[in-house]
């Protein structure tokens, strides 16, 4: 049956841009997809790295969370992925955020994804593609987070054309 999810795209190695709509044509394989604005923040985690673009898309598909998940997986490795510190600078990050309203705990997957609720640079993009969503029955847009945020759009929806 198919499933609304969310993924979170970041880079903030290599040509972001072009490799953040790389790997939107690839989820584009995996079932309906639909792209937020393209986003410019300043790092979370160590300062010394440079500013990430960032998006999300919307992501209706029939793969089950773990099968997702190693797509995801495959695609960062695709995109030449580099990763060279905890919390630090990648060519290609791709979070599994929201399976519909699924709440899964293993080894390999938290979903909702750890810390989605801080970060304005996943809340923002997410209200983009659905400005009612709730996660765990609160309502984004009323959160401080969402409120307080001076996040840059670098591109509005454009930034992929199907
Ligand atoms: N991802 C990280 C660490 N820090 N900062 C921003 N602004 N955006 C990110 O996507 C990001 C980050 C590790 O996944
Ligand atoms: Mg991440
Ligand atoms: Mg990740």
């Amino acid at each position: 049956m198919s499933q609304v999810t969310y993924i979170g795209l970041g880079s903030n190695l290599g040509d972001s841009q072009s490799i953040m709509a790389e790997a939107f044509y690839k989820l584009a394989s995996l079932g309906a997809v639909k792209a937020s604005k393209l986003y410019h923040s300043p790092p979370m985690g160590p300062q010394d790295q440079p500013h990430y673009h960032n998006a999300v898309v919307q992501l209706v598909t029939d793969l089950a969370p773990l099968d997702l998940l190693d797509q995801l997986q495959n695609f960062e490795q695709e995109s030449g992925r580099v990763r060279l510190r905890h919390w630090g600078e990648r060519t290609l990050d791709l979070d599994l955020l929201l399976y519909a309203q699924e709440q899964i705990q293993n080894e390999r997957l938290t979903v909702p994804h750890v810390g989605v609720l801080e970060r304005d640079f996943v809340l923002l993009p997410l209200l983009d593609l659905d400005p009612h969503l709730q996660i765990n029955g609160l309502n984004l847009q009323d959160t401080n987070v969402v409120k307080q945020s001076n996040l840059t759009v670098l591109v509005d929806e454009s930034w992929v054309n199907i």
